[in-house]
C-alpha cells in the first residue's frame, strides 16, 4: 500500500502528507509522533523566542531520527533569529506562513534546507516559486486559524496550473478521499492541522479536543472579517461576542493580539466558552482521539479505497 509522489522524494518520507503548523499546538511531542508515523512532522514557531524553538528542535531529534520541519509564522518579531536557528541546526524542512520568505530562501537553500511556503492565493504562489521556494501549500478557506478569501477545490487546481514547483493542498482535507481529490486537483500532497489537532500525541487541552469532537459541518464560524484578518474558529461565546462587537474598530494587528491570547486560553487552560478555539471545517468528521500512527494508517488506507473505486469508473469510448 502506498502512493509515492514527489513530495515523498522532496522530503524523505514515506506518505505525502504534512502537519499544519499550528502555533501554540504543534510542539515537539506532536512533531516527533507525525515523522516517526512517516509523514512530516512540524514544530510551529509562532511568536516564540529562537532559544526555545532550538530546544524544541533538541526535543524532536531525541525523539525521532526521521526528517522533520519548523513552521516560520514570518509576521513573529523573532522570524529572522529563528530562520538563523533552523540553519545552524540544519533543520531539513521549514513551512512559511503570513508572507514572502523571499529574503531568507538564499540562505536556507545553501544550508540544505527546504522550503515550502503556504500561500492564499495564485499572485502570491506565482511570486514565492520566483523566489526560490521548493513548493508551495495551497490553502484553501475551509482551513482552521487565519483564513485566505478562496476555498481549496478552486484554489488548488488554479495554482497548480499557475507554478511549475510542486503543490500542496491545504484546507479541508480529513482522509483519503480528501488526499485522492487532492492528488487528482494536481497537488503532490496534502497538509492537515485539525485532524492531527486531536492525536493523542498532541499537547492541547483535552477540552479543546473535546470541543472539535463535538463539532458538527456548521460548527466552525469565521471571526475577524471586517478586520482584514479573518479567522475560523469554533462558534461559542467567545466567537458570538467578537461577532456581536463587530471587531471592526480594532486594528488587523489587535485583532491578531487578542485572538492569540484567546488560543492561549484554549490550548492551555482549556477555556472553551471563552478561549478562541481554532479549527477547520472537517473538524465535524474528527470523531475521536488517535495516535498519528493511527491517523496517518486510516488516511492512507481510505485513500487506497478511494483509488479502487475510481478504478472502477470507465469511460464509454474505450481508451
Ligand atoms: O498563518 C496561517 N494561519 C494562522 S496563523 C494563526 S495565529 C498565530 N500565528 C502566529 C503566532 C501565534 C499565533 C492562525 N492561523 N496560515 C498560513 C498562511 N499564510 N495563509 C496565508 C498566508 C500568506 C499570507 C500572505 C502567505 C503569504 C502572504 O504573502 C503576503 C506577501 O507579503 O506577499
Amino acid at each position: 500500500m502506498g502512493i509515492k509522489t514527489v513530495l515523498c522524494d522532496l522530503l524523505g518520507i514515506e506518505y505525502p502528507i504534512i502537519q499544519g503548523g499550528m502555533a501554540l499546538v504543534a510542539t515537539a511531542e506532536l512533531a516527533a509522533a507525525v515523522s516517526e508515523a512517516g509523514a512530516l512532522g512540524v514544530i510551529a514557531a509562532g511568536d516564540a523566542d529562537p532559544e526555545s524553538v532550538r530546544k524544541e528542535i533538541h526535543k524532536v531529534r531525541a525523539l525521532t531520527s526521521k526528517p522533520f520541519g519548523i513552521n516560520v509564522y514570518l509576521l513573529s518579531p523573532f522570524a529572522a533569529e529563528v530562520m538563523r536557528v533552523v540553519i545552524d541546526e540544519k533543520v531539513p524542512v521549514v513551512t512559511t506562513g503570513a508572507g514572502n520568505p523571499g529574503k531568507y530562501v538564499p540562505s536556507l537553500k545553501d544550508a540544505g534546507v527546504k522550503v515550502l511556503s503556504v500561500v492564499s492565493s495564485v499572485n502570491m504562489a506565482r511570486r514565492l516559486e520566483r523566489a526560490g521556494v521548493d513548493a508551495v501549500i495551497a490553502e484553501g478557506m475551509e482551513c482552521g486559524g487565519h483564513i485566505g478569501q478562496i476555498a481549496s477545490m478552486p484554489l488548488v487546481p488554479q495554482i497548480a496550473d499557475a507554478v511549475d514547483i510542486p503543490v500542496v493542498a491545504a484546507g479541508g482535507i480529513y482522509d483519503g478521499r480528501g488526499l485522492v481529490a487532492a492528488l487528482a486537483l494536481g497537488a503532490v500532497g496534502v497538509q492537515m492541522g485539525t485532524r492531527f489537532l486531536c492525536a493523542a500525541e498532541c499537547p492541547v487541552h483535552p477540552g479543546y479536543k473535546q470541543a472539535i469532537i463535538a463539532a458538527k459541518d456548521r460548527s466552525t464560524v469565521v471571526i475577524g472579517q471586517s478586520t482584514g484578518h479573518p479567522v475560523r474558529v469554533l462558534q461559542n461565546r467567545f466567537a458570538r461576542e467578537v461577532l456581536q462587537g463587530g471587531a471592526g474598530e480594532d486594528s488587523k494587528a489587535a485583532f491578531s493580539d487578542m485572538a492569540v491570547d484567546a488560543l492561549r486560553r484554549a490550548v492551555f487552560d482549556g477555556d472553551i466558552e471563552y478561549g478562541c478555539l481554532m479549527a477547520g471545517q472537517v473538524a465535524a468528521m474528527v470523531s475521536r482521539e488517535e495516535s498519528c500512527k493511527e491517523i496517518i494508517g486510516h488516511v492512507m488506507a481510505t485513500a487506497s479505497d478511494a483509488l479502487r473505486r475510481l478504478g472502477s469508473y470507465t469511460f464509454p469510448l474505450g481508451g
